[in-house]
């Protein structure tokens, strides 16, 4: 065990009224961002409880205290609407000031309960729990319909502004830093020739054809705890990026990283592909959820949506990796230039799937 991190985790539960004192830990690693821990709470003789404490990455999130605001005024709307029967949404606990975060050694951090018997996956067995994560996501986006945007801040500017995300792509490739541009050639032509296309849902919304929405931006389905036992949702987490946006980029996301025939950063590219069972299992629930709210532009962009997020993510992860990579934590080396390999292969997969895509969002709108 890391002395120092059980210092700053004892620091952190100080700040809050806890039943019991610290006893282990273990780091979660799923996220690219924050640092996220397990730990374990000493009660008595008897009894041990889990709790998660967090780190907000602030260089991510320049501003942590308006991160911790939103998700305080999403508990606030969506509290009420939750009933026994329906997904959860993480909230976090109060510290002794009352406040839903606290800062230890100038670090903004946050906890919550850890949510019993649940588990995170980073990679879909079974196509069947997808009705019910396709469900979760429909859902939550259902139960923010009615509170107003303006109520949230944005924590991170143009997150999902696919155009301007390309435009600082093509901007890292002139600067180079690191002089990686001459083995990512293929690659960097591949976001040449999709670039419009990539562009398109944005111009979409900014003329007015594609509303926004609350929408969660992060809808990975290691973003909803799923019940170890039965893999049915639990609690939809992660709402660091809950904020105005296309629907299409939420349904988009889920499908990138869940009806993937391989995991986000597979190397062996051969292995990367639309699961179609998986896609439609997804498509299946999320459009119940969403009935009869989504426009006809929205369904009919909705498939669309999977491979612009596909393409945009695959742009964020290489200009990390052209650029040093700052941003997303790396478990091995040139980890980022996988990744985004890994979401081209899978972008062009999706490209030629589209029709077939298409067909299925129209079969359950
Ligand atoms: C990051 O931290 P995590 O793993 O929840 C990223 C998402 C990406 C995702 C790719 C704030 O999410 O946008 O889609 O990695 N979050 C942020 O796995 O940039
Ligand atoms: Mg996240």
């Amino acid at each position: 065990m890391d002395i120092r991190t059980i210092q700053t985790l004892k620091e952190v539960s100080d700040q809050y009224i806890l039943p019991g004192s610290l006893k282990a830990f273990t780091q979660c690693v799923n996220g690219h961002i924050n640092d996220t821990y397990r730990v374990l709470l000493r009660i008595d003789n008897a009894t041990e409880k889990e709790y998660i404490f967090q780190r907000i990455n602030d260089y991510v999130f320049k501003e942590p205290i308006k991160v911790m605001r939103n998700i305080k005024e999403i508990s606030k709307h969506t509290r009420p609407k939750i009933t026994e029967d329906t997904c959860d949404i993480i909230t976090f606990l109060d510290n002794k000031a009352g406040k839903n975060y606290t800062i230890v050694n100038g670090d903004y951090w946050r906890v919550c309960y850890f949510v019993k018997n649940s588990v995170a996956f980073d990679y879909v067995e079974d196509s069947k729990v997808l009705y019910s994560a396709g469900y979760a996501f429909g859902r939550f986006q259902e139960l923010l319909s009615d509170l107003p945007m303006d109520k949230l801040y944005v924590t991170i500017p143009d997150f999902h502004n696919t155009k301007k995300r390309l435009n600082s792509f093509f901007e890292m490739v002139s600067l180079d830093p690191l002089g990686r541009v001459k083995d990512v050639k293929e690659e960097i032509a591949f976001f040449e020739e999709q670039r419009e296309l990539a562009s398109s849902l944005v111009e979409l919304q900014e003329t007015g054809k594609l509303p926004l929405r609350v929408t969660h931006n992060d809808t990975k389905y290691n973003n909803i705890l799923m019940d170890k036992d039965s893999l049915e949702p639990l609690c939809v987490i992660d709402l660091d990026t809950v904020m105005p946006g296309l629907a299409a980029y939420d349904f988009g996301d889920a499908i990138r990283f869940a009806a993937n025939t391989a995991v986000e950063d597979e190397p062996d590219l051969s292995k990367v592909s639309l699961n179609m069972e998986n896609y439609e299992e997804f498509t299946r629930g999320y459009m119940t959820a969403c009935q009869g709210s989504l426009t006809q532009k929205e369904v009919d962009t909705m498939a669309l949506g999977a491979i612009v997020i596909t393409i945009e993510l695959a742009s964020r992860f290489l200009l990390d990796h052209l650029n040093g990579d700052k941003y997303f934590r790396l478990h091995r080396p040139n980890h980022n230039l996988d990744r985004a390999r890994c979401q081209i292969k899978l972008a062009q997969d999706m490209l030629e799937k589209l029709d077939v895509m298409n067909e299925i969002v129209k079969k359950y709108a």
